[in-house]
């Protein structure tokens, strides 16, 4: 009988597979072990214990965060991918994740792909944004490599989730990272495979980091805060936020507010503003709904 710890890298409806760190094993999910069935996700510390050539999970341990839309637990960083043109970039749509991501407190990269066919004036000027709100960008290209080694330099040694609209490379961009793996040996890929019941796989690579490609997080919903607390989830306004002069401030048409001051002074891209007032819109509408 023995004991080992390990990363939940798939779950399926009778078993899952779990990362021990040397290699992937399959642990059965069932008898008394079916109410933990249904409490496993994807990036999940186990205990399991070996019996009879079985291997059981006896236990989830506590978690530091769960993403609901994809179910993955213990995320470490998002890297939100986006295009520019091939799709169009919506930039409420990178702002909702990142918002999302903000409240429940876990990083965020923004990634801007497909540089080889996008017009780098523009890549640039979005990379700049997202720098001045205070993010860390990568510009990417999954079909040069461009950037792929900077991207696997931040990932390292985390829990990762790719995230971004439909079309803007996430596939492509774990494709090339896993490629550079098969090349340089360094990374490891343990498992490809479509037929995960909760649909989230995790990719080992190397130095303990693990990736999740998920198509899920297009269907993430509007986004849920009080109205007043939203300028705390856009990281260039959090420091902002507590200087205005009312209390429950919304930045909107308050006088003395510190947000619209610095969005006059060029602090914040008038993007991002605009992004703010479009999800506080949503914030507001879903208060309404609330009380009545
Ligand atoms: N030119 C170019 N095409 C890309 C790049 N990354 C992905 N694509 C293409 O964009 C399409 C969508 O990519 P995919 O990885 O499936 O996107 P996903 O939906 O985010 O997983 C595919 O046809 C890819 O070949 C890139 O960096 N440059
Ligand atoms: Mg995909
Ligand atoms: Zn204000």
């Amino acid at each position: 009988m023995a004991e080992l710890e390990g990363r939940v890298i798939a779950v399926h409806s009778s078993y899952c597979l779990v990362w021990t760190g040397g290699e992937t094993i399959r642990c059965s999910l069932r008898g008394r072990l079916r109410h933990i069935s249904a409490q496993v996700a994807a990036g999940d510390l186990v205990r399991v214990r070996r019996r009879d050539g079985e291997n059981l999970i006896e236990e989830v341990l506590p978690r530091k965060n769960y993403l609901i839309r994809p179910p993955v637990a213990n995320v470490d960083l998002v890297v939100v991918v986006t295009a520019v043109t091939h799709p169009p970039i919506d930039l409420t749509y990178i702002d909702r994740i990142l918002v999302h991501l903000e409240s429940q407190d876990i990083e965020a990269v923004v990634c801007l792909n497909k540089a080889d066919i996008e017009d780098p004036q523009e890549v640039r000027r979005l990379r700049d944004i997202y720098r001045k709100a205070g993010y860390d960008v990568v510009i990417t290209s999954a079909l040069s490599g461009e950037g792929i080694s900077e991207l696997v330099g931040k990932m390292r040694g985390q829990n990762v989730v790719l995230a971004g609209a439909s079309g803007v490379g996430k596939s492509k961009i774990l494709s090339a990272i896993t490629q550079e793996d098969i090349s340089t040996g360094r990374l490891s890929k343990i498992r490809r495979g479509r037929h995960t019941t909760k649909g989230v796989t995790l990719y080992a690579a190397q130095g303990g980091a693990f990736i999740a490609d998920t198509p899920g997080f297009s269907r993430l919903r509007i986004v849920e805060c009080e109205p007043p607390n939203l300028g705390y989830y856009y990281r260039e306004m959090t420091d902002l936020v507590p200087l205005c002069h009312f209390p429950r401030c919304l930045h909107k048409t308050e006088e003395s507010c510190a947000v619209r001051e610095a969005l006059l002074e060029g602090k914040i891209a008038p993007e991002r503003y605009e992004t703010y007032l479009r999800l506080l819109d949503e914030c507001l509408e879903r208060e309404k709904y609330k009380y009545e």
